[in-house]
């Protein structure tokens, strides 16, 4: 059917929670036997997009070579699962159209996690670097990060478990009979 043909996007800093929530629901979906993938830098930025690097253009075609490989796994049925920063209104504007021209479903779920918590997390390091001037145009230290205006579905991390915030997720894609 069409209904399992969607796109989630999840946007958020480094460290607010992204990955660990787009694999949480990858599991859960996939163990009710919806074929699921998750996308994120890790597995994006070292194969299809390894010349890319962060600057506003480079992230820019991050997203949109990111948006089509999810256009393609919902054309084959697979619910592509996208977790990036993905720092630009206009860049997140462009997925969403990439989606709705093709009419997929398309959801921007927006992992709220303010900044002080993600650096106390520095879950790689990054921060620190960043902070020392050794990593340039670190988002949320010296690159804009606009928040989304009007996302789907927003989500907190702080006082709640991975699963209670996935669970969430999994709620709106209920309401919207994804699931
Ligand atoms: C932001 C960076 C940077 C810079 C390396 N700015 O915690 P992480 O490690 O896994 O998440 C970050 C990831 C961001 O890649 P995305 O493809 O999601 O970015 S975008 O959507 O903006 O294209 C972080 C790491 O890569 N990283 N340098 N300068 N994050
Ligand atoms: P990102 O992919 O956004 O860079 P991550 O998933 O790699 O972030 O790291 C998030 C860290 O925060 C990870 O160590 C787990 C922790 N965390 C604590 N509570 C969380 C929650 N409710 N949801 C997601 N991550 C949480």
């Amino acid at each position: 059917t069409r209904n399992d043909q969607h796109f989630h996007f999840s946007l958020g800093l480094s460290g607010a929670g992204k990955t660990s929530v787009s694999f949480e629901l990858e599991a859960y979906l996939v163990s009710r036997g919806v074929p699921a993938y998750g996308l994120d830098g890790d597995n994006v930025r070292k194969g299809l997009n390894k010349n890319l690097g962060f600057s506003p253009e480079d992230r820019e075609e991050n997203i949109r070579r990111v948006a089509e490989v999810a256009r393609l796994f919902a054309d084959s049925g697979v619910v592509a699962l996208c977790s990036f920063v993905s720092p630009f209104s206009k860049d997140r504007e462009m997925a969403r159209k990439i989606h709705k021209e093709s009419d997929l479903p398309f959801f921007e779920v927006f992992v709220d996690t303010p900044l002080n918590v993600c650096e106390s997390r520095d879950t790689k390091g990054l921060y620190k670097k960043a902070r020392e001037g050794s990593i340039k145009g670190f988002t949320g230290v010296d690159q804009v990060y606009e928040k989304p205006e009007l996302p789907d579905l927003v989500v907190k991390t702080v006082g709640c478990t991975v699963e209670e915030t996935t669970l969430q997720v999994v709620e709106l894609l209920e309401e919207n009979r994804v699931i």
